[in-house]
């Protein structure tokens, strides 16, 4: 079983933090830099991201259907919520995912040249970033106190934030929820460096 990953994506870290919780022995193959054009390099994906999963004949993408692939093997149960449809944890995620889009079109804007503080568009994504932790700040009961998908989530878009320093964060309760969160050997494990 292979997984397409970088070791700073916040994307690949969802399918991670379960791979090393439920210590499923999968190869890890790291794209490099993610703005490359080659499909190849992305195991195949034809959007050029990452993660991708790859078990046998099985082919899959997106974060979220890779762990919801994952979870009925290796956690039947669905402990971490994985495969919940609550309205409310459904929402925490498409904010945290639109949150992790947003921070990845400015990293990569910049990477490939593009001056991000000279055009609306990018004002815009900076909003949507800083909206949408807001949001998620103000609705962090949302968030189970238990070990969780959406806390794992969450942990990986805050850890990312923190590295690339893209926004103020002042959110306190986020901030709470990832460092219990990263208390967990399995989630520290993969910590972005
Ligand atoms: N919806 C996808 C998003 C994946 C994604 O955007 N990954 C980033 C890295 S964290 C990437 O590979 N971006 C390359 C690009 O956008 O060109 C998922 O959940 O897997």
């Amino acid at each position: 079983m292979k997984l397409y990953y970088t070791p700073r994506s916040h994307f690949s870290r969802k399918v991670r933090i379960l791979l090393d919780a439920w210590s499923v022995p999968a190869l890890l193959l790291d794209v490099g830099n993610v703005a490359e054009r080659s499909s190849e390099v992305f195991g195949s994906n034809p959007l050029m991201r990452v993660p991708t999963w790859v078990d046998g004949a099985t082919w899959i993408i997106d974060s979220d259907h890779i762990a919801r692939y994952l979870t009925p093997r290796y956690d039947p149960e669905d402990a971490f919520g994985v495969l919940t449809d609550d309205v409310s944890l459904l929402n925490l995620r498409a904010v945290m995912n639109g949150v992790m889009a947003s921070e990845v079109e400015l990293i990569l804007a910049r990477r490939t040249g593009i001056d991000t503080d000279a055009y609306p568009r990018f004002d815009k994504i900076r909003s949507a970033i800083t909206q949408g932790l807001d949001w998620l700040e103000a609705n962090a009961v949302l968030f189970p106190e238990r070990p969780s998908y959406a806390g794992f989530h969450l942990t990986c878009l805050w850890d990312h934030l923190v590295l690339y320093d893209l926004v103020a964060l002042d959110h306190p309760r986020l901030r709470a929820i990832a460092a219990r969160m990263s208390c967990l050997p399995f989630v520290a494990m993969s910590a972005p460096t």
